[in-house]
């Protein structure tokens, strides 16, 4: 189908966004956005323009000029279909499917249009079908159409378009309850499975991350399996699980998840819930990044807005005990000092960790990491350190568990500590000059 892509530019949105300290995205970079969702489910994109707004108009959002300017190009190209990157009116839908004789599909239409292609299990199918019904909801409530061809376009209030309106909505909610029940078993059935799972004493580790930055093919690269990866938005949809043996030899269970994308529409949220929560449960969270996009920052900040939205923020995560982990992906098309940046920032933040999927580079860094997270046990060290290091000692106070101090008249300060590996490592990284000496003494302490 010919395509075409509009990527509306609202002046007092930017405006106000940058009013309140927010980076906004560049309309470059939503623009090449918009053409990958519309291309991930092939629609033929013909031609594309950012159009800046001074002010939405409620009819067509767009200025009658620039409707009438783009009705000539349309046709021109050919164009079956207009995709519109942004929240449209139902009554704004139809006015410009009738200016320009196209079909037009606003940017939560396309992405559930995209989810129900993808949509492979019978949850997913559920789940897409749930959403889509929610969305038409909200939208027939505000829609005039029966009115119109009932009434003649007089008057919206009252009269048998109201009735029309109100027959279709019990229609979406009988539907949507049926649905919710049927989510309802298959929920059931999958926790049954679940409490199996749980038998087996594997830790989870859920890779979650804007779309397209690399989970799958992290994922297969991590696990040697075959997960359809490719670079398309949300290639992939129902979360799917695999066991991997870690350097250890430990096993964990690392799921593939859905990926976001900043204003994923709050049906899908409410729908993917469930399957997500569970997901999100894992005791450890690698959050991948796609480091080479020039919009990476905003890209972490959308992923956790909507973690967020689904209950998983710094404060739960401290709470459950949980690792969210910043996993710097694609660091092979980093040049120069870029690269060695986020390498760097890795070697300094014992929960960021630089790694490219497609080369492996990084990849055996991750896996350790992750062996240290999911053990927990406290060692037991006695550590010795020249009272001079003050910052190393207030930082083993803050971070570590110090059950007994003894300040020498050698100016030597004896601490009993309790370390996990977790801080163990963390501490290493802080102070690189003393890990050899607490090395020796953990050593020490193992015998
Ligand atoms: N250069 C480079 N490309 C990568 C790397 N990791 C992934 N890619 C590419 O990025 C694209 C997206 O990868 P996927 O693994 O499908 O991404 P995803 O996060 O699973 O995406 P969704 O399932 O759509 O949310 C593919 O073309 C991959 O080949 C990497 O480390 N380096
Ligand atoms: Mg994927």
């Amino acid at each position: 189908m010919r395509a075409f892509v509009l990527v509306p530019l609202l002046k007092s949105a930017e405006q106000q966004a940058r009013r309140e300290g927010f980076s906004t995205r560049s309309p470059e970079s939503r623009l090449e956005e918009a053409v990958g969702l519309a291309a991930a489910i092939s629609l033929n994109v013909v031609g594309s323009a950012v159009v800046p707004l001074a002010k939405p108009r409620p009819a067509t959002l767009l200025g009658e000029g620039k409707v009438d300017e783009l009705k000539g190009q349309l046709a021109e190209l050919r164009v079956e279909l207009v995709v519109v990157d942004g929240p449209l009116g139902p009554g704004q839908q139809r006015n410009l499917e009738r200016a320009w004789k196209v079909k037009v599909l606003d940017r939560t239409g396309l992405i559930l249009e995209i989810f129900g292609e993808r949509a492979r299990t019978r949850e997913g199918t559920l789940q897409v079908e749930l959403a889509h019904l929610n969305y038409q909801k909200s939208r027939l409530v505000r829609s005039w159409t029966h009115l119109e061809r009932q009434r003649g376009g007089f008057g919206f209030l009252g009269g048998p378009g109201e009735t029309q309106i109100e027959a279709d909505r019990r229609m979406i909610q009988e539907r949507i309850t049926k649905i919710e029940r049927q989510l309802e078993t298959v929920k059931r059935t999958r926790q049954l499975h679940r409490k199996t799972r749980r038998d087996a004493p594997y830790p989870v580790v859920a890779l979650v991350g804007y779309t397209n930055a690399g989970k799958s093919t992290l994922f297969n690269r991590l696990t040697e399996a075959g997960v359809f990866a490719e670079n398309l938005l949300f290639a992939t949809l129902d979360p799917t699980m695999r066991g991997l043996m870690l350097p250890s030899g430990r096993k964990i269970i690392l799921s593939d998840t859905v990926g976001f994308i900043s204003d994923l529409p709050t049906h899908l949220v409410a729908a993917f819930r469930a399957t997500l929560e569970e997901v999100l449960e894992a005791e450890v969270i690698l959050h991948v990044r796609d480091a080479a996009h020039e919009e990476t920052e905003i890209q972490k900040r959308d992923v956790e807005d909507v973690l967020a939205s689904l209950g998983v923020t710094k404060e739960s995560a401290e709470e459950n005990e949980q690792y969210v982990v910043d996993v710097l992906n694609k660091i092979d098309l980093l040049e120069g000092e870029a690269h060695d940046a986020a390498v760097n920032l890795s070697a300094r933040e014992p929960l960021t960790v630089a790694v490219s999927a497609l080369t492996g580079e990084g990849t055996q860094e991750l896996l350790a990491l992750i062996d240290r997270l999911i053990v927990d046990e406290e060692r037991h060290v006695h550590f010795d350190l020249p009272s001079n290091e003050g910052e190393a000692i207030a930082w083993l106070h803050a971070n570590a568990h110090v059950r007994k101090r003894e300040d020498g008249e050698d100016g030597i300060v004896h601490l009993d500590i309790g370390l996990t590996p977790l801080v163990a490592g963390r501490f290493e990284k802080r102070f690189p000059d003393l890990s050899r000496r607490l090395g020796e003494a953990a050593a020490h302490a193992a015998e």
